[in-house]
């Protein structure tokens, strides 16, 4: 390290919500942050960051960072006016409105969090123990990816899959519903040295993304039809037989009734719903049944969408019918959080003996807007933090409603003022991942990582821990053991079987795994095989959109667009859009159109269109790039509202449907119309 003497260089984590969880070394000077890098000795970062991360300097110590409480001195309809107020002010208020409700009904209580950072510490823990010991209501958190891990258990009995550094070594690779330049960098550094390597890298994505720029082919398909193209590539496997019946024999449940199921779904039935010919159906069943070892990174884009739960299931099996697993560079990854499961010690980090045999409501937070409107009884209290619900829930503008009701109490827990925060009673100011301890799991690899603080909390910002800590003292609980422990009491025990020392030495520790878990089965299901058919739920089958012109003709009329929205590349989810550095790379909020959509309806690129359907309308930016397919728009997310030209995002148009499995959001499965508007 060739740090000037009076820099330190800190081991941290990644905490954000990415497949990635890249190890991170940061370099501190005079109590400031002066540079993030990616540790060029943990293998899946390779001494490499996206730039929104190397921008950490940027946000640890931006103008607009939260340092102090803050107490609402606006009506919750007018430009939100806050003062700043002591924490013992603050704490002491919030125990007794929060009191007050917990002594008549403590599920009125609704706790609302996801992902903002994904440590075991401050992404719950002493927030989990609170919320236990009062009897709070629970959050079903469902907001990214519960149809996809629903279907994996259902399938594989657990979320495993290959591992990332393998990919390097496939001869085929379906890159399927995954931006993943833009949102899984780490991975595509294995699929660029396969590409070196000879292999084929094909992209399954309605949007031209820049991933399937550099793939050798694209396959455009229409938003929600994955559940069909799975089908047909079955057929496709069955007619030719391009099948390891040696591996299905041994390892998969209910396959000859999958194969009765497949057999009614040639490509000439997939392709209308596909919007893919026949032929492209047709070479890429070839592609997959005869190249070996062929791999799939399935990722999280393609289950926003009703049907994404059967769709996840339905690929999930393509590597089974064809053996991939055999190899270490075949089979699929869409998580590996199953392999960390076994590791994290849940029990003593959130608690849940706390709760006893109480069984608090569960609230879906992708119905959040519901929720706050209509639930009976209703919501009273809604405490928020790792979350920009306001911004990031579907159908948002009536999430904004449920927090403008006068009788809600609401706290928000936040590092900046986002569009969450401006609707709060009270804000308090949270710590980064810079500031403060946590222990980190990832879902797209298998190592462990530690996160030392780097620098001493900014202002009076306190890590979520401390904060809940303190506030379950104010609540009176502060005799009690479980709300004494301190962070690193915490993060000792939060994994089981791992050496602390060693984690702490090194900064990260794999999980010790074999190569190819599955080559002769031993799937994690009770019998080892994997459920083609499951016993509860059966076969898993084509599920149509919500909003298509297929299940909803009338609507389709009056709103012919199919709208996804994935992330901006520079964004992730609603963080670091505050980031002027990174919003000026973004510019503005845009809809991705093809040529044809705009020109029928008088839109040239750089125009001002009015999007629009039933739940609401935005102000976006045609851009006429080459990126969207036809019939389909791409409104990129997640902008804050209050940074969009109409204090609006396209989460004003998504709807609050869930998915077939899970109880997820389905973003991507939204009909809308687009009108031109004069500048
Ligand atoms: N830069 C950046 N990185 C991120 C994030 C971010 O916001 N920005 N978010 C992080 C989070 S929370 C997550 S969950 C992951 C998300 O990353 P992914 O799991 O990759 O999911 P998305 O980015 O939602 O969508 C990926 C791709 O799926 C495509 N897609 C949309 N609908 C369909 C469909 O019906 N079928 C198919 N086949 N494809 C479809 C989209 O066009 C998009 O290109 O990335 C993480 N990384
Ligand atoms: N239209 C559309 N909507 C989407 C998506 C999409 O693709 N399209 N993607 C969806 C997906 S995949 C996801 S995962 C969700 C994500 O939604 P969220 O989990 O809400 O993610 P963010 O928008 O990044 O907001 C996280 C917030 O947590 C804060 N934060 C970070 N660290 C800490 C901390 O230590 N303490 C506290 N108190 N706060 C902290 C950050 O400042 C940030 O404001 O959005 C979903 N919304
Ligand atoms: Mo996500």
């Amino acid at each position: 390290m060739n740090a000037s003497p009076d820099v330190r260089v800190v081991n941290g984590a990644c905490p954000h919500d990415c497949p990635d969880t890249c190890a991170l070394q940061v370099h501190v000077q005079a109590g400031k942050v002066i540079k993030v890098q990616g540790r060029a000795d943990h293998p899946s970062t390779h001494g490499a960051l996206c730039t929104k991360v190397s921008r950490y300097p940027e946000r640890t110590h931006h103008a607009e960072r939260l340092l102090s409480p803050l107490k609402r001195v606006s009506a919750k309809t007018e430009p939100p006016r806050f003062e700043p107020v002591s924490w013992e002010a603050a704490l002491a208020d919030i125990a007794a409105r929060l009191g007050a409700i917990a002594a008549r009904d403590p599920q009125r209580i609704q706790p609302y969090s996801y992902a903002g950072t994904m440590g075991l510490l401050q992404g719950g823990s002493m927030a989990d123990r609170l919320w236990n010991r009062l009897g709070a209501a629970r959050l079903d958190r469902t907001i990214c990816a519960s149809a996809g891990a629903t279907a994996l258990n259902l399938t594989y009995g657990s979320r495993v899959g290959m591992h990332l550094r393998f990919f390097a070594e496939s001869k085929l690779i379906l890159i399927w519903g995954s931006n993943s330049i833009a949102s899984n960098l780490h991975f595509w550094t294995y699929a660029n040295q396969a590409k070196r390597n000879g292999a084929k890298l094909i992209c399954i994505d309605p949007r031209r993304t820049e991933t399937a720029d550099k793939c050798h082919e694209h396959l455009a398909l229409r938003p929600g039809s994955d559940g069909a193209l799975a089908l047909a590539l079955i057929h496709e496997l069955i007619r030719h037989d391009w099948l390891d019946h040696d591996y299905l024999e041994r390892c998969v449940d209910g396959w000859p009734e999958l194969r009765e199921r497949a057999l009614q779904w040639s490509p000439e039935r997939a392709a209308p719903l596909t919007g893919l010919t026949v032929e492209q159906i047709q070479n890429l069943a070839r592609d997959y049944g005869t190249t070996a070892p062929a791999a799939i990174r399935l990722n999280y884009g393609m289950q926003r969408v009703r049907g994404g739960g059967n769709a996840v299931r339905l690929i999930a099996l393509l590597p089974c019918l064809i053996g991939a697993w055999k190899h270490r560079a075949g089979g699929l990854l869409l998580s590996t959080s199953g392999y960390a499961a076994p590791y994290k010690n849940n029990d003593a980090l959130e608690r849940p003996d706390l709760l006893g045999d109480r069984a608090p409501r569960l609230v879906n937070m992708s119905a959040i807007g519901d929720a706050l409107l209509r639930a009976d009884p209703p919501i009273e209290a809604l405490v928020v933090y790792n979350s920009n619900p306001a911004a990031v829930a579907p159908e948002n503008g009536q999430v904004v409603r449920g927090l403008q009701r006068p009788d809600l109490f609401t706290v928000v827990i936040e590092q900046f003022m986002t569009d969450t925060a401006d609707l709060a009673d009270y804000v308090l100011p949270a710590t980064t991942q810079m500031e403060h301890l946590d222990v980190h799991t990832s879902y797209g690899h298998t190592d462990v990582l530690i996160n030392e603080p780097a620098i001493a909390p900014l202002g009076q910002a306190k890590p979520n821990t401390q904060i809940f800590r303190e506030l379950a003292a104010a609540m009176g609980f502060g005799a009690e053991a479980w709300a004494q422990e301190d962070d690193e009491s915490l993060a000792r025990s939060a994994l089981r079987g791992i050496d602390f020392e060693q984690l702490r030495a090194n900064g990260f520790v794999p999980l010790p795994l074999p190569e190819a878990p599955f080559a002769a089965g031993g799937w994690p299901t009770p019998h080892g095989k994997v459920w083609a058919d499951h016993p509860e739920i059966g076969l898993p089958d084509f599920v149509p959109n919500l909003e298509s012109a297929e299940t909803a003709p009338a609507l389709a009329t009056r709103y012919p667009l199919a709208m996804i929205s994935p992330p901006a590349r520079n964004f992730l989810n609603s963080s670091f859009v505050n980031v002027q550095s990174l919003r000026d790379i973004e510019r503005e909020p845009v809809l991705e159109m093809h040529a044809s959509d705009a020109a029928a309806r008088g839109l040239s690129d750089g125009a001002w269109a009015r999007v629009f359907n039933a739940r609401g309308e935005q102000r976006l930016r045609v851009a006429l790039n080459g990126r969207a397919r036809p019939g389909v728009v791409n409104g990129l997310g997640v902008w804050w509202r209050k940074f969009g030209v109409d204090g609006k995002n396209v989460n004003e148009l998504t709807h609050q449907g869930l998915t077939d499995l899970g109880g997820g959001a389905s973003f991507y499965d939204c009909l809308v119309e687009v009108e031109a508007v004069p500048a």
